[in-house]
């Protein structure tokens, strides 16, 4: 009974360790500018995009990339990190801003109804939806060197309810999330109710396991690697042990060359070879062991005559 809880703990570990390192897609946006980001059926429904790789972003930046939601699909739009240097008193008409078109189009209107259009500080609102299956993100910075981190966004495809067996429903809305979004440790419901404790680790015991994770490929690496060492050692013992038996037989046979050749020593020897080859193919015993066996066996009647 044991045995099997214990074969149970360690299945859940495997599947809790494949789980984190298939991971949410993160994309840079300024590596796909003009590019349209596609989310397929049966991948992730999800993706974290970041403005840039860098620590600051640059002057003088104009970058577009379109997002797509599965078909029937729409989208929702989470900002996870802010920083964008603008000015927020002039409607970010002058500095560094962020625009997020509501469709698949630079002229449609702003996902942001009720704010304005561009945003250049943290919004208040952090989450918002889309109306369609697309949005555009816009990214403009001006040619100063005032410059931020930029911005991270989440972004997960939903339908509305009534939801597939192979989705969940954001518990406060009726909104129908891919399945495996429930409890990755990625906050996708507006409401959080797909991570929700205690269905769900806390953040604690997920980063507690990507450290076992961690702690478990290094092991198998350094098995690995002592394994590899091991056999090399092996294989190099053998090869020295088989040039010191082939240096016995040469020492051997130079023996017998260098003796009188007495025809009763001559005879011993060719009786001796007769029996052992006999042996060797009633045993099927390769030659080069005879060979060897032969030296060990014959160097001591001859060094008696
Ligand atoms: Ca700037
Ligand atoms: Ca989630």
């Amino acid at each position: 009974m044991d045995f099997k809880r214990e074969i149970f703990i360690f299945v859940t570990f495997i599947i809790l360790c494949l789980d984190s390192i298939f991971s949410l897609p993160e994309y840079f946006m300024e590596d796909h500018c003009t590019q349209t980001l596609t989310m397929n059926y049966g991948s992730i429904e999800a993706v974290r995009i970041h403005l840039t790789k860098s620590k600051r972003y640059g002057e003088n930046m104009g970058c577009s990339m379109r997002v797509e939601a599965p078909e029937g699909k729409l989208l929702i739009i989470r900002f996870e990190d802010f920083d964008v240097r603008g000015i927020p008193d002039l409607m970010c008409q002058s500095g560094d801003f962020v625009e997020i078109f509501d469709g698949s189009s630079e002229i449609a209107a702003p996902i942001l109804p009720g704010l304005p259009r561009r945003l250049c500080s943290s919004p208040e609102q952090k989450i918002f939806l889309s109306s369609g299956r697309h949005l555009i993100i816009r990214f403009i910075s001006d040619t100063d060197m005032i410059a931020g981190k930029g911005f991270r966004l989440l972004i997960t495809a939903f339908s509305i309810a009534p939801c597939s067996d192979a989705q969940l429903q954001c518990s406060g809305s009726g909104l129908c999330l891919q399945k495996k979004l429930e409890c990755d440790g990625e906050i996708n419901c507006p409401d959080e109710s797909d991570e929700a404790l205690p269905k769900c680790l806390s953040t604690a015991a997920i980063a507690g396991i990507a450290v076992g994770c961690g702690i478990v490929l290094i092991l198998i690496i350094v098995a690995i690697v002592i394994g590899i060492i091991c056999y090399q050692r092996k294989k190099r013992a053998r090869i020295i042990k088989r040039a010191v038996q082939s240096r016995h037989v040469c020492e051997y046979k130079t023996s017998v060359q260098s003796q009188p050749t007495s025809p009763d020593v001559i005879m011993r020897t060719r009786d001796t070879f007769k029996e052992h080859e006999r042996q060797r193919q009633l045993e099927k015993i390769p030659s080069t062991y005879w060979e060897i066996r032969l030296s060990q066996v014959e160097i001591t009647p001859i060094t008696d005559i």
